[in-house]
């Protein structure tokens, strides 16, 4: 652990004028008194009615339920946009870069609210109503987020799915929520590549099961796209059909508003339930104070809309608070390694979030490509995703901030809406590795294997006890799921899924993942999802997927594979495994291995033993632990013999 520490006194104050003594009395009244506190902070928000119940929560097994602020009603999408209109309506509510460093818009405030009433408009005109489901699959354009906000306007339930999904994916997702319209685009572009969506679009919806009434498409690139029948509209012509204004719809605060996919250790992706009003206040709250917002700046956060921080950070939490958020279509190092720096120069960018992945990736070109650009109106920067090595950590405050900017490191997760520990610019000492201390309302704590609470400085399971605005609120159409995953392995705790140590001043330090789910590039990869896959090729009996450390991706996918009789190994068929992953369920989950196998480390009652299959994939062999209770513990000399041999 890095001893390191650089004093939030040392660094600039926050530019709220918020300081330690006020993190200290606003987190003990958010504990102490979190219905004045959540009541409080709802006012951070416009409502058609004000709520006056502030929240009702209840652990029990068998009447699980979360809700908050449920006799509230009010509109995402006017919170976003129409309230701004009267008095920043000409400021830039969006700043489109292109992939191509030429292209790039200024979207302001009152042109966002003429884009999102048409898209709301001729959603509407295809019979698109309160409650439906859309499916959202797009490249990173402001179009993405019109979608978004169209969606929320008139109360249909969104679900973005990442571009770099495959159809097959894609199409799990569709039958999964019921989808009966879908928005996408003719092509994507990143790194100067073309991602064919609505191709893939096409062969999801030619998939067993798959029914859509609505396809809207939005003419990017321009290439030739089939259009079905009446099912496919280009969009940019139909948006032209439809009246300019759309009234906001009235919504109950515990109405939904999107479905996001995520994945868990087990099966198939989860539809993780995020409802109106509490996720609203937090992603609002959180967006503001973590990065010390302020009017005017320009707030770059570099995720994908297909995640949850491009919910909250990019479309949700920034246009909440009337900010500039800018949407960046490309790739870091594209047409170089300079381009994040360039793209920071050329708009003015106040505050940057990434992931480690990126700044990984970013340090191994070299300090030049940085420093060559001016930089200096970065007065913050943060990460997200995945755990940052302290050495990551000093290269980014150093070199990209230097040594002039706070780095946040923030801790949080799709299911939890908003950021949960994270420290603040101008209050938190930094830690280079720690997230740190936890936000207001939020308590973590650390529970040991059998669910016994651990104080002090230690290595626990991290947990949650008690509730805060934006948690998730059901597995879509799946509440037992909702229970069973998250609130049964300590009964009446949230379980993270993440190990994390607390030190003796009472900071976070995130260790990673404990259960199946891998994280790649600061993307969240179920091990039993990508062994289904490999397991769908005919010639595959059985897999069993591990996560190893990766220099760059922080995580890398490595894959046991034992091939059915008569089935021979072969550098095509490696090939062909990795493409049929790559089909079943995107790029981002490829294996960097295959490792082809006659067996696998089991127990006598046929578990697999990961523990042994993680460290042969480290190349580990000193630490294997016991394997006495192995029913072939042969098997183990045999892998290591052929993980040597790679
Ligand atoms: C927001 C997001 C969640 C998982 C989470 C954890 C890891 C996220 C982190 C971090 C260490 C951080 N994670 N932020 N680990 N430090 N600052 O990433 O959501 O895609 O659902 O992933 O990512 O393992 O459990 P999601």
């Amino acid at each position: 652990m890095s001893q390191e520490k650089i004093t939030a006194a040392s660094l600039p104050p926050a530019k709220s004028g918020y300081a330690p003594a006020d993190y200290d009395a606003d987190y003990h009244r958010s504990i102490d008194e979190p219905q004045a506190f959540w009541a409080e902070q709802a006012g951070r928000l416009d409502w058609i009615k004000a709520p006056t119940r502030i929240s009702d929560v209840s652990w029990d097994k068998d009447d699980m339920h979360i809700k908050w602020y449920e006799d509230g009603v009010l509109n995402a999408c006017y919170n976003c946009v129409d309230r701004h209109l009267a008095t920043r309506g000409d400021e830039t509510a969006i700043i489109f870069e292109g992939d191509d460093p030429s292209v790039s818009e200024h979207i302001t405030y009152n042109q966002l609210h003429g884009h999102v009433s048409r898209f709301a408009n001729t959603l509407k005109a295809r019979n698109v109503k309160k409650g439906d489901r859309v499916i959202i699959y797009m490249p990173m354009i402001p179009q993405a987020a019109y979608a978004m906000l169209a969606c929320a306007r008139i109360g249909a339930v969104h679900s973005v799915v990442f571009g770099g999904f495959s159809p097959e994916a894609l199409a799990s997702r569709i039958i999964d929520c019921g989808a009966t319209a879908l928005i996408t685009a003719d092509e994507g572009l990143r790194g100067g590549k073309k991602v064919p969506l609505k191709k893939n679009v096409d062969a999801a919806l030619a998939k067993k099961g798959v029914d859509l009434r609505t396809v809207l498409v939005w003419r990017h690139t321009g290439i030739d796209i089939e259009l079905e029948g009446s099912r496919d509209h280009i969009l940019n012509d139909v948006l032209m059909d439809v009246h300019p204004d759309c009234p906001p719809e009235p919504m109950n605060a515990e109405d939904p508003l999107f479905i996001l996919y995520t994945s868990g250790s087990t099966g198939k992706p989860k539809g993780v339930l995020h409802t109106t009003g509490g996720y609203m206040v937090y992603a609002s709250l959180t967006h503001e104070k973590v990065f010390d917002y302020q009017p005017g700046e320009v707030f770059w956060c570099t995720a994908d809309v297909g995640w949850i921080t491009g919910h909250s950070y990019i479309v949700y939490g920034p246009l909440a608070n009337g900010a500039t958020t800018l949407m960046f279509e490309g790739v870091p190092t594209y047409p170089d390694a300079g381009r994040c720096w360039e793209v920071v120069d050329k708009h003015n960018v106040s505050i940057f979030y990434t992931a480690p992945t990126a700044i990984r990736a970013l340090m191994r070109e070299g300090d030049e490509w940085v420093t060559k650009h001016d930089r200096s109106s970065l007065r913050l920067l943060g990460t997200v995703g995945e755990p940052i090595n302290p050495e990551a950590w000093m290269w980014y405050y150093n070199v990209v901030g230097d040594a002039r900017c706070a780095v946040v490191d923030t801790w949080w997760q799709t299911e939890t809406g908003g950021i949960l520990i994270t420290a603040l610019p101008g209050v938190t000492d930094l830690k280079p590795g720690s997230a740190t201390k936890p936000f207001f309302g939020i308590k973590p704590a650390l529970v040991d294997n059998e669910g016994n609470f651990i104080e002090g400085a230690a290595d626990g399971n991290l947990v949650l006890t008690g509730s805060w605005p934006g948690q998730m609120r059901t597995v879509y159409g799946d509440h037992d799921r909702f229970v069973e995953t998250y609130f049964s392995t300590y009964p009446g705790l949230y379980f993270t899924g993440d190990g994390a140590r607390r030190d003796e001043d009472g900071y976070y330090w995130i260790t990673g993942r404990v259960d199946d789910v891998l994280n790649i590039s600061g993307h969240r990869m179920g091990t039993a999802e990508i062994e289904s896959a490999l397991v769908a090729h005919k010639a595959v009996a059985e897999a069993a997927v591990v996560g190893y450390p990766h220099d760059i991706k922080g995580q890398g996918i490595y894959a046991y594979v034992i091939l059915k009789h008569g089935k021979k190994e072969s550098e095509d068929l490696v090939k062909e495994l990795v493409a049929q992953v790559r089909e079943e369920i995107g790029a981002i989950a490829k294996p960097d291995h295959i490792h082809i196998t006659p067996g696998l480390p089991k127990t006598r009652s046929g578990k697999i033993m990961r523990r042994i299959l993680r460290k042969i994939a480290e190349n580990d062999y000193g630490a294997l632990g016991d394997t006495s209770t192995l029913a072939d513990p042969g098997i183990v000399d045999t892998l290591i013999e052929n993980r040597k041999n790679r």
